[in-house]
């Protein structure tokens, strides 16, 4: 059985700067090369005979030289495998393209803007697919070019599955996918990873991105790695992240001070993330039910955990241990708050009575002292 073995890679976003992170967002830059080199070794590690780039390697055109001076030697780098990229919408392939500007490798084979494939023979292997020339691409993805049932037909692109064809991000549709006749679809655009499915007899993965750049592109980020045939697609996912951003709720019932509930938050992280603890970004949610005379200090807390942990942010969601039915006695402005807030929770639907004890609880804190509320 004719095999190709490959790697599918895409939304790299090298250059892309975190800018939440402050004084950290300049090395962050740096590190979204570091994966893309890690990329690189695993294709060279695992032997692979075609690494597939979907789109989004550059985080713009407007990147350093020396940025993409080093993503070309790493491409050098690897000479016997075929490198096939096809442009994304954050690195369109027009006249400020690095792909247009530079010398390009003589393994690498850039997809033009019209729908076209490059054939390995060697391989008995096609690729099929079509860059983003600008920064849109509307419409539906209808490619004019037919599968040769006689290659393993792999397509490269970049783009977003929907069922309509309203996209601005070049839509790809089931239907499409269902009549392509291709092997395999290696999918970029969208930052979260799917398995690979199957529709019709076409595979199809998007594997995300290999770096997270902010909290909603939480928790592990790689590639996928394996062969296609003809009749089989054995993708395995291999996390190459250099840090992982993690939401992690942590119950600080019963604590009081600042450097208890640093400690409690750091070794719950060294216990679930043994190897990584101190690598991670992570937004800590703390919880629980803490005693009205707390005076939670976040800055402080904060202090301390970023001295052991690469980046960290807090999020205030507890709620303080108080008798509330006892308070709204109390003839005092405190008391008549309480009071009202507990008449409006006890007429509220569910949704409603979660949202406003929480905004009760927020109340209390600002009778309390200082109020350090962001919901970002
Ligand atoms: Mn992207």
């Amino acid at each position: 059985m004719n095999l190709v073995k490959i790697l599918h890679c895409a939304d790299i976003h090298i250059g892309a700067a975190e800018s939440s992170l402050g004084a950290l967002a300049e090395s962050r830059r740096t590190e979204t090369l570091i994966t893309f080199e890690k990329i690189i070794n695993l294709a060279k590690e695992n032997c692979v005979d075609i690494l597939l780039i979907a789109g989004d390697l550059f985080n713009s055109n407007n990147i350093e030289k020396s940025f993409t001076n080093r993503v070309f030697e790493c491409f050098n780098s690897i000479p016997d495998i075929k490198i096939v990229y096809s442009a994304g919408n954050h690195d369109p392939l027009n006249a400020d393209s690095p792909f247009k500007k530079e010398q390009l490798p003589k393994n690498l084979f850039v997809l033009d803007t019209k729908d076209c494939f490059v054939e390995f023979s060697e391989l008995n292997t096609r690729v099929y697919g079509k860059s983003f020339k600008e920064v849109y691409m509307q419409g539906a993805h209808r490619f004019s070019l037919n599968a040769d049932n006689n290659y393993i037909n792999l397509m490269c692109i970049h783009g977003e599955i929907r069922s309509d064809l309203g996209s601005d991000y070049n839509s790809i549709t089931g239907d499409f996918i269902k009549s392509s006749n291709m092997d395999y679809i290696a999918l970029g655009h969208v930052h979260k990873r799917s398995e690979v499915g199957k529709i019709g007899n076409t595979y199809v993965s998007y594997p995300g991105c290999p770096e997270g750049q902010g909290f909603d592109e939480l928790g592990e980020k790689g590639v996928y790695i394996g062969t296609v045939s003809k009749e089989s697609c054995d993708l395995q996912f291999v996390s190459v992240a250099k840090r992982m951003h993690l939401a992690e709720s942590i119950d600080i019932s019963g604590l009081s001070s600042s450097n208890e509930i640093a400690e409690h938050i750091l070794n719950a992280l060294k216990e679930k993330y043994p190897d990584s603890y101190a690598d991670n970004l992570y937004k800590i949610i703390l919880t629980g039910a803490i005693n009205d005379d707390v005076n939670l200090s976040l800055p402080e807390i904060s202090t301390r955990l970023n001295d052991s942990v690469y980046f960290a942010k807090l999020r205030d969601k507890t709620e303080f241990k108080l008798d509330f039915e006892a308070l709204a006695q109390e003839n005092t402005l405190k008391g008549i708050f309480v009071k009202n807030m507990l008449s409006k929770i006890s007429d509220a639907d569910e949704e409603q009575k979660q949202l406003l004890t929480h905004a009760l609880n927020i109340g209390i804190k600002a009778f309390s002292g200082e109020v350090n509320y962001d919901e970002t």
